[in-house]
């Protein structure tokens, strides 16, 4: 495995001197007030210790994977010959793609407390409240929610937020059609509650996969699958007793129980959280519960947490990957050549894509690929489509190529489809939809924007030439006079 816990990781950390322990902070407003200011300027990866109400020991770890290098540590990607190929390497790596099932082992260490029925108290852990309006203490950020469809072998592994409700009813939130919510259904269906566990704090690659941060998992592929596969070994789990569901070996903590369907009395309010997005667009409103029959946890436990702050460059992990990549392979499967890369620029959903435009209709085509305008939780969605001399990561680049290269008249396209996601803040308030078991969430019409910013094929050799000087001069300058640049 590339890493045995999420301990082997934070050592990682401590060793290349990016991880700061911090002591003595309150949980109601201190810890997520720090990850706040520390991730903005993308500073050290956190560990808070000596939490106030806390024994010694009991620690919350994060801003752990931020940073573009970090991420990269986390998968197991090589950082040579430079971090700008890291994207590409991930994408070969998960190209190979070949499932490596789970390993079922006896014993690990997420079973040295094992508390049952009166035992379980969810405030014996020291989650904290991220942000100030928040409407409750998230134990769930960067979990792993694992649950097993009824009819066949798949086990999912998704990040949905988890709220400690009272010592023994956590909430949760999934937005409809995600895999956990998909089974969850089929339980309710048969008349029967979710078996469910919430793993609090594994080691990273688990935590990306269960994202989609960093590469979605197609329903009916388990995260622990493509786990084995980047950890180049079976994943270790061990079965709960009250469900049978597997959980990782290693984890810190893991909750576990069952899922009530919303009619009667299944849900409770829920929210706000601050979401990904930047906003609080959840509101507080019904959603799931918990009922917890069982908890787990290692000595000295970390909550591992992934709170949302200001989307603008915070990401949780460096977006290499995630929405980007699943573009990429649809572009490739439909064929269509000449694509560069593709960046989520901005939080939600704004992608940059570079295109070395081959023929007349080239833009068109990426276009129809990359706007479905199906049913997807994605919501509303911005393209901008670029010519491959543009830096996509870049967003003064982007916005130079969009400013100088976009014609409005024939350049900007709206191109409407459907979502049920129910995080973008631009819904109106009674499209805002409420759990429903007999028919999920409402849908709203969602659209894709979409700016043409390349030059106009027909003309493009005609076009005005950029003014900067050729490669070979300027490699020429930067050799002769590089002490005068600082990169
Ligand atoms: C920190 C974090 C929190 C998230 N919280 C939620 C959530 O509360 N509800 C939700 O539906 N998706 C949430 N997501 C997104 C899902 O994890 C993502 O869509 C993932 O693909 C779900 O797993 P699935 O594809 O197996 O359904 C969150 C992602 C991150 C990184
Ligand atoms: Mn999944």
């Amino acid at each position: 495995m590339l890493w045995y816990d999420l301990r082997a990781y934070l050592n990682r950390l401590d060793e290349s001197g990016e991880l700061q322990t911090v002591l003595g902070c309150d949980w109601r407003e201190e810890i997520g007030g720090i990850t706040e200011l520390v991730t903005e300027e993308r500073g050290a990866a956190l560990l808070f210790d000596e939490i106030r109400d806390y024994p010694k020991g009991y620690r919350v770890a994060a801003n752990l994977f931020n940073t573009p290098r970090r991420t990269a540590t986390a998968l197991g990607i090589a950082l040579e010959p430079s971090i700008d190929g890291v994207a590409e390497r991930f994408a070969r790596k998960l190209k190979d793609f070949r499932p490596v099932a789970p390993e079922e082992v006896s014993d690990g260490p997420v079973l040295e407390n094992v508390l049952t029925g009166a035992e379980v108290d969810l405030y014996k852990f020291p989650t904290p409240k991220w942000h100030e309006n928040d409407g409750g203490r998230y134990i769930g950020t960067g979990v792993c929610v694992i649950q097993k469809d009824p009819d066949t072998p798949f086990v999912n592994s998704g990040a949905y937020r988890v709220a400690v409700h009272d010592k023994s009813t956590c909430t949760i939130f999934i937005e409809h059609g995600k895999h956990g919510d998909v089974i969850r259904r089929k339980y309710w269906e048969r008349g029967e509650k979710c078996p469910v566990l919430v793993s609090v704090g594994q080691e990273p690659v688990l935590t990306a996969l269960g994202s989609s941060s960093i590469y979605r998992t197609p329903q009916g592929v388990s995260e622990f699958e493509v786990a084995g596969h980047l950890h180049g070994s079976p994943y270790p789990v061990i079965r709960g007793g009250v469900t049978g569901l597997p959980m990782p070996a290693t984890a810190e903590i893991v909750i576990e129980g069952f899922i009530p369907s919303p009619d009667g009395d299944g849900l409770l309010p829920e929210g706000p959280f601050g979401e990904w997005t930047g906003y609080y667009a959840h509101g507080r409103r019904p959603e799931t519960r918990i009922e917890v029959q069982a908890v787990y946890h290692r000595n000295d436990p970390i909550i591992f947490g992934a709170s949302p702050t200001r989307p603008v460059g915070c990401d949780y992990f460096a977006s290499f990957g995630g929405d980007s990549l699943e573009a990429g392979q649809r572009l490739e499967k439909a064929g269509i050549p000449g694509i560069g890369r593709i960046v989520a620029l901005a939080r939600p959903h704004l992608y940059a894509v570079a295109v070395e435009q081959m023929y007349r209709d080239h833009v068109s085509d990426v276009i129809k690929v990359l706007v479905p305008g199906g049913d997807r939780y994605n919501g509303h969605q911005t393209w901008i489509i670029v010519d491959d001399d543009i830096d996509v990561a870049d967003p003064r680049e982007v916005l130079w190529a969009v400013a100088s290269r976009c014609r409005p008249e024939s350049g900007v396209q709206v191109i409407p489809g459907t979502a049920v996601w129910q995080l973008d803040p631009r819904i109106p308030p009674e499209e805002r939809s409420n759990p429903d078991a007999a028919h999920g969430r409402a849908s709203y019409t969602a659209h894709n924007l979409v700016i043409d910013a390349c030059r106009p094929y027909d003309w493009i050799d005609t076009f005005p030439p950029v003014c900067v000087n050729g490669p070979d001069l300027r490699r020429k300058i930067r050799a002769k006079w590089g002490h005068l640049l600082s990169r």
